[in-house]
């Protein structure tokens, strides 16, 4: 009880919290968690704040769930902070999220270090801005050795545009001798994808009661186990990611009896 005076840190988990990560690990946990942080603006707009403050408490979140997702042991958490529909956005709404990294790293990177996180990112990087993307190429750089947590943002990114880009990279490699049209199978095929260096996500994760996938990582994702909240992403708390494993878990154990 004392602990709780001394250990001010925010991410020092209470005894409850460590006896279900404790439980939890006695059984597989997910490699891959890939998670649509959905549901900020509506966060805000129930407060009568501004969408943006959504944003900033979903940033809030990310660093939450990066660190127990990392001391649950899962190897690659794959978060979709920005699709290539979203700049369909207000102008300013777009330009204080691109500020987002910026400040979560500005703030974060030293912790995420500290942990052995190891930042990347998948998405169109050429249409965002240079001040966000100098942040996190620094960020990617300064983490590249670590071998903890692979923390993936997956920014400006949209699976159609992913597939039709690898199979024209495809059409390519052929037409130069590199592939032969016969070699061509789902595990080569996969090489040629934004994720081609991570394994399909285990479990997908969708906050804001939304039940889509919005064209994200729609190949990646087609043996995967879905969890879906009606919880806004920054509402979305530690027991809440325990709560998508304990299920995935019970669904695993399940499906092992049946074969
Ligand atoms: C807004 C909820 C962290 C989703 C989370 C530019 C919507 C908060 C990052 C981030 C966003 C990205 C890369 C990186 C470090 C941090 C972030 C965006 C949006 C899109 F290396 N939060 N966050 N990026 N939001």
């Amino acid at each position: 009880m004392f602990n709780k005076f001394r250990l001010g840190k925010k991410q020092e988990h209470s005894s409850t919290l460590r006896d279900k990560i404790e439980e939890l690990k006695k059984q597989p946990i997910p490699e891959h968690v890939a998670i649509i942080m959905d549901g900020n603006g509506r966060w805000a707009k129930k407060r009568a704040l501004p969408r943006v403050a959504g944003h900033h408490e979903g940033m809030k979140v990310v660093r939450k769930t990066t660190m127990l997702a990392n001391k649950l042991g899962i190897k690659a958490l794959t978060l979709y902070a920005f699709s290539t529909e979203n700049w369909k956005r207000p102008k300013n709404e777009v330009e204080y999220i691109m500020r987002l990294p910026e400040e979560f790293l500005g703030t974060f990177l030293p912790e995420l270090v500290e942990n052995n996180v190891q930042v990347k990112m998948i998405g169109y990087k050429n249409q965002l801005p240079v001040h966000t993307l100098h942040a996190i190429e620094k960020a990617i750089e300064e983490t590249k050795d670590n071998n903890g947590l692979v923390l993936n943002f997956a920014l400006n990114y949209g699976s159609r545009a992913e597939i039709i880009d690898a199979v024209k990279q495809v059409l390519n490699d052929s037409k130069n001798g590199i592939l032969n049209e016969t070699d061509l199978n789902e595990d080569i095929f996969s090489s040629y994808l934004m994720t081609s260096e991570f394994k399909d996500p285990d479990l997908l994760i969708r906050t804001s009661g939304e039940i889509r996938l919005s064209n994200f990582m729609l190949w990646q994702l087609a043996y995967s186990e879905f969890w879906f909240t009606d919880v806004l992403w920054p509402d979305f708390s530690e027991n809440h990611l325990l709560e998508a494993i304990e299920v995935f878990q019970k669904r695993q154990r399940r499906f092992g009896g049946i074969l």
